[in-house]
C-alpha cells in the first residue's frame, strides 16, 4: 500500500510562539542599626526609580520588619542593582546590606 505523506506523523507541528519569560528575582534591602533613614530613602529613589513617598514606605517596611522588596527584575538586572546599592553604601561607609532571591 502506498504510504501517505507523513504517515508516521513526523512532520513538524506548526510552531506556536511561546515567549519565555525570564526567571525573576527580588532585590531586598536588609535593616541595620546604623545606616541613616535618609540615606536608605535616597538609595531606593536612585536605584529603583521610586518617588519619595514610595521609597519612604519601603524604607519604613525594612526598618520595622527587617527586610523589604525594592523591585523585581530579571536576574542580570537584579544582580546589577544589588551591586550598585552595595557599592554606593560602601562609598559612604554605611553597613547597608542588599541581596537577591528568586521571586
Ligand atoms: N534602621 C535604620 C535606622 O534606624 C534605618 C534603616 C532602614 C537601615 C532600612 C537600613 O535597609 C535599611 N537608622
Amino acid at each position: 500500500m502506498a504510504t501517505s505523506p507523513n504517515e508516521n506523523n513526523t512532520a513538524l507541528k506548526p510552531e506556536v510562539a511561546k515567549p519565555k519569560l525570564p526567571p525573576m528575582f527580588k532585590v531586598l534591602l536588609l535593616n541595620d542599626d546604623y545606616t541613616p533613614m535618609e540615606f536608605v530613602v535616597e538609595t531606593i529613589e536612585r536605584f529603583f526609580n521610586k518617588d519619595r513617598e514610595q521609597a519612604t514606605q519601603i524604607m519604613l517596611k525594612v526598618h520595622t520588619e527587617g527586610m523589604g522588596v525594592c523591585g523585581v527584575y530579571p536576574q542580570d538586572i537584579a544582580e546589577t542593582k544589588m551591586t550598585q546599592v552595595l557599592m554606593h553604601a560602601k562609598e559612604y561607609q554605611h553597613p547597608l546590606q542588599c541581596t537577591i532571591e528568586p521571586a
